[in-house]
């Protein structure tokens, strides 16, 4: 069983039940390069009955024609979404802006009903490493929460109260026990939400290079001038390539690194890796 649900996560996930009861608005994100792969089917399961707001968090890295495709489609189900650079000073004003929308009608039921406005309680959901704690610095214009380029660092929830109207709790992010689909596995290590000593290093970028190749084809010759012809065998033809060798053998998990780091910091270009499967009638 690989152990990519450690017991924090477990008890991360508990312990959203105690704040959720009490939140206006649960804002949940997800990784513009991988949007299916990072939702979280148990999270969901939580919130069916509250308002929920969407953000599909760097979007800077991925590719923009799908992250408007997956926009859509979170638009259609009756959803309010929007794709950010959490780190952009934008960002802000379109989040807030959004947050406003989405509680216009509670805030009128709330008026008919007599009842006062008062703060707005939000909460931030979302897998390890997807944004939430750049995100809610960014809205509160300043560092009140630890951020990290890997998965795990907020260990505890945390409000933060931007200003009368609004309070944001930081959630610590977390998985769920079992991907159905091992591909979800694979898209959430290749992203950086899942620790890179669980999977297998070579499982993961043996995968990731066969669907770069796929979805775009060339991106991989064209940075590393090693024909998509050995696609097959394409980290043993990139590590003789740039010869990257130890005891005389390819060095199988410093050229797997090498491609990681370049997926991961964008060198490769703007990647989605989650496609909407298009409905036939539609
Ligand atoms: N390019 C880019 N980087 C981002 C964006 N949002 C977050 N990051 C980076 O992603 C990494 C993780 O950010 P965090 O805010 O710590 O993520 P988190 O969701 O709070 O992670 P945990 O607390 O571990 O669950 C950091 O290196 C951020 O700088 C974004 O929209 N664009
Ligand atoms: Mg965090």
């Amino acid at each position: 069983m690989v152990q990519w649900y450690p017991g924090h996560m477990a008890k991360a996930f508990r312990e959203m039940d105690e704040k959720i009861k009490f939140v206006d608005l649960v804002i949940v994100l997800l990784d513009a390069r991988v949007p299916e792969s990072s939702f979280n089917p148990e999270v969901a399961k939580k919130f069916q009955n509250k308002q929920v707001l969407y953000i599909l968090t760097k979007a800077d890295k991925a590719d923009n024609v799908e992250t408007k495709k997956w926009c859509k489609h979170y638009e259609q189900k009756g959803n309010f979404v929007i794709a950010v650079n959490s780190k952009d000073n934008q960002t802000k004003k379109i989040v807030m802006r959004t947050i406003t929308k989405a509680l216009e009608e509670k805030r009128k039921k709330d008026a008919l009903k007599g009842l006062k406005p008062r703060a707005i309680k939000a909460m931030v959901v979302g897998i390890p490493n997807v944004g939430k704690s750049t995100l809610i610095n960014n809205l509160a214009g300043k560092k009140v929460a630890f951020v990290g380029d890997k998965p795990g660092v907020t260990k505890a929830q945390q409000w933060i109260k931007l200003n009368q109207d609004l309070e944001l709790l930081d959630t610590p992010g977390v998985l769920w026990p079992k991907f159905e689909n091992p591909i979800v596995g694979f898209n959430l290590a290749l992203t950086g939400a899942i620790k890179d000593d669980i999977l297998r290093i070579e499982d993961i970028l043996d995968y990731g290079v066969k669907l770069l190749h796929e979805l775009y084809p060339g991106v991989l010759e064209k940075r590393y001038g090693v024909s998509e012809e050995y696609i097959d065998d394409y980290i043993t033809h990139l590590g003789r390539e740039k010869k990257l060798y130890a005891n005389k053998e390819i060095d199988i998990n410093r050229v797997c690194m090498l491609i990681l780091n370049d997926l991961r910091n964008g060198s490769l270009g703007n990647i989605t890796l989650d496609r909407i499967q298009e409905d036939i009638n539609e």
